[in-house]
């Protein structure tokens, strides 16, 4: 079984939020698409506290009840089966999806008998990679849809470094182009 997992596509990280990747719009259409070719899809949100450590490290982002913690409006959420919260807590970064604390994710994909999980969504140099690296510690195949991802930092070491680090854990790149259509 095949799982679409969609990392942080909420409004503060998309352009006009606090912690945008520039290009976090051009991925939006992507992921819908994507939709299509999965029949078991979850998304995981950055839930903050308004205090919170994290953002010693960061600009206040995706705070639990705002705007900007919310879904981008482009994205189809109908066909999320499962959402999972993240970094609820005021001394947790938690950058993975699977470092939810509304439900384990791990739990929740074997019980849908997972084995395979493609990766998309925001950003790539922080929770794209964290939750992509978990997805195949956990002993996951993963599989990283290098079109349905954005930088917060396009063009950097960082982003280059964050891609390099996926691919020698034994992550496989894939564009979308190949599993859609
Ligand atoms: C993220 C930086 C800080 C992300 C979250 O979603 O990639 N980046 N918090």
């Amino acid at each position: 079984m095949e799982a679409l997992i969609i990392v942080d596509v909420q409004n503060d990280f998309c352009p006009g939020g606090a912690l945008p990747a520039p290009r976090a719009n051009e991925i939006i259409p992507v992921i819908n698409k994507l939709m299509d070719k999965f029949s078991l899809i979850v998304a995981s949100r950055d839930v903050h506290p308004p205090d919170t450590k994290h953002f010693d490290k960061w600009p206040p982002h995706c705070i639990d009840g705002t705007r900007g913690a919310l879904f981008h409006p482009d994205l189809n959420i109908t066909r999320i089966q499962k959402g999972f919260h993240k970094g609820t807590g005021n001394k947790d970064d938690g950058y993975s999806a699977f470092e939810a604390t509304n439900e384990d994710l791990t739990g929740y994909l074997l019980t849908k008998r997972v084995t395979e999980v493609y990766i998309t969504g925001l950003t790539t140099e922080y929770c794209v990679k964290t939750t992509a690296l978990d997805a195949v510690q956990q002993g996951f195949n993963t599989w990283l849809i290098t079109d349905a991802i954005a930088a917060v930092e396009p063009g950097s070491e960082n982003e280059a470094k964050a891609i390099t680090e996926m691919e020698k854990a034994g992550i496989r790149l894939v564009k979308s182009e190949s599993i859609c259509c």
